[in-house]
């Protein structure tokens, strides 16, 4: 069993899959913290973990098939210590509610395939500086782990040239999460830390950066993680007419209460809280409510983000609460939420007209039923 040696996990994590490990944090533990332990994290695995001891860790970087440099733990434990806490989210997040539109293929999860963390590490630009890379002749960094299929290919993704030389996109090759080592699950002892970007491009334990012109080669990066027409169907599918998924789009999800649960009311009105997040840092600036079917919209008015952040480079969640007044006759509530991002980008209204064969970038409102107790 090529998975025996992978860890132990956090028995609260939902499993969606057990071999590749992958497995999400219940909604109402989301919403109980700003940063997402560590141990009750999303986990999505493709493959194995891999073993890693530390005094052996080696990563290399090239340019094409030149390798430049290979450096080891503690050289990467050298450059100055950054931190940055960003949320990461899987392209795949609240697939289970697209599905339910029309069957598409693709692991079943609710709200928490996501998770915000604080991350410490050495910057990409700071690594890469002395190659003296020109941002005019490549076009692509690529990443590698440590993790391989049956046949040694590793897992692999890659972001633009532009994206990986600015330093204000806070990208980090980290060694810590939430200020310890970074579990195994979670990418030890080093992982590419790409803010706002979907999760798939936030390799774990990385073995290789390559600069290219090419985008990485994996499967991961090329025949999956991208989005495409509703009407697109498995026979008419062609993988190499569909961008990458970089940036994420706004979305946000109700985390308390959960579907079907009884929810007592206080002086007429429920409690709800969730998440919001918005790819490519942008800054969450609305939550909107609705119990009416958009009748009546209510404005969630606590919002907790990261207060340090700068203009265009809000890479943390936004957890929100609200407490909406139900009519005194209504015994069953259906609770919208919809986010707006700092471009007033908003969430679209159904998954019908976003449904895509893959189940990914399920953005539409959050819908959730809930029954009213007096
Ligand atoms: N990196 C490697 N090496 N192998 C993987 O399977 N999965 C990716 C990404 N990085 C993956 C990887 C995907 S699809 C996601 S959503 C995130 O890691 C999940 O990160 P987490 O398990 O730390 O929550
Ligand atoms: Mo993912």
């Amino acid at each position: 069993d090529p998975y025996a040696n992978d860890p132990k996990r956090h028995k609260v994590l939902k499993v969606n899959g057990p071999k590749p490990f992958c497995g999400e944090t219940p909604g109402p533990l989301l919403c109980e913290s700003f940063l997402t332990p560590a141990d009750t994290f999303y986990v999505r695995n493709h493959l194995p973990v891999p073993e890693i001891d530390i005094k052996d860790y080696e990563l290399e970087i090239a340019i094409e098939d030149d390798t430049k440099k290979v450096i080891n733990f503690e050289d990467i434990k050298k450059y100055p210590k950054y931190t940055v806490t960003t949320a990461i989210m899987c392209g795949g997040n609240r697939r289970s509610e697209m599905n339910a539109v029309k069957p598409l293929k693709g692991l079943s999860w609710g709200v928490g395939a996501v998770g915000n963390a604080s991350w410490s590490g050495a910057r990409l630009t700071d690594v890469l500086a002395d190659l003296k890379i020109n941002e005019d002749d490549w076009k692509h960094v690529q990443f590698e782990g440590y993790d391989l299929d049956p046949s040694g290919v590793p897992y692999g993704g890659s972001i633009p040239i532009s994206r990986a030389l600015d330093s204000r996109a806070d990208i980090i090759l980290a060694y810590e999460m939430n200020g310890e080592p970074i579990p195994r699950d979670h990418g030890y002892p080093i992982r590419a830390i790409v803010p706002g970007v979907v999760g798939a491009r936030n390799v774990k334990w990385l073995a290789k950066i390559v600069i290219s012109n090419e985008e990485s080669r994996s499967q991961f990066q090329r025949g999956d993680y991208k989005g495409f027409s509703p009407s697109v169907d498995w026979d008419t599918v062609d993988f190499s007419k569909s961008p990458a998924i970089l940036d994420m789009p706004v979305t946000s999800a109700i985390c308390t209460p959960t579907p079907g649960e009884t929810v007592k009311l206080k002086d007429g009105k429920i409690p709800v809280k969730g998440y919001a997040w918005s790819g490519g840092g942008k800054k969450i600036i609305r939550i909107d409510l609705t119990v009416d079917q958009g009748k009546t919209w209510h404005v969630a008015h606590q919002l907790i983000d990261d207060e340090n952040a700068k203009e265009g480079r809000h890479w943390s969640w936004t957890l929100w609460s609200a407490e909406i007044p139900i009519d005194v006759d209504k015994k069953e509530v259906e609770v919208w939420v919809k986010a707006v991002d700092a471009s007033y980008n908003v969430q679209p209204e159904s998954f019908e007209n976003i449904w895509n064969l893959r189940g990914l970038l399920c953005n539409a409102y959050h819908r959730v039923n809930v029954k009213i107790k007096k």
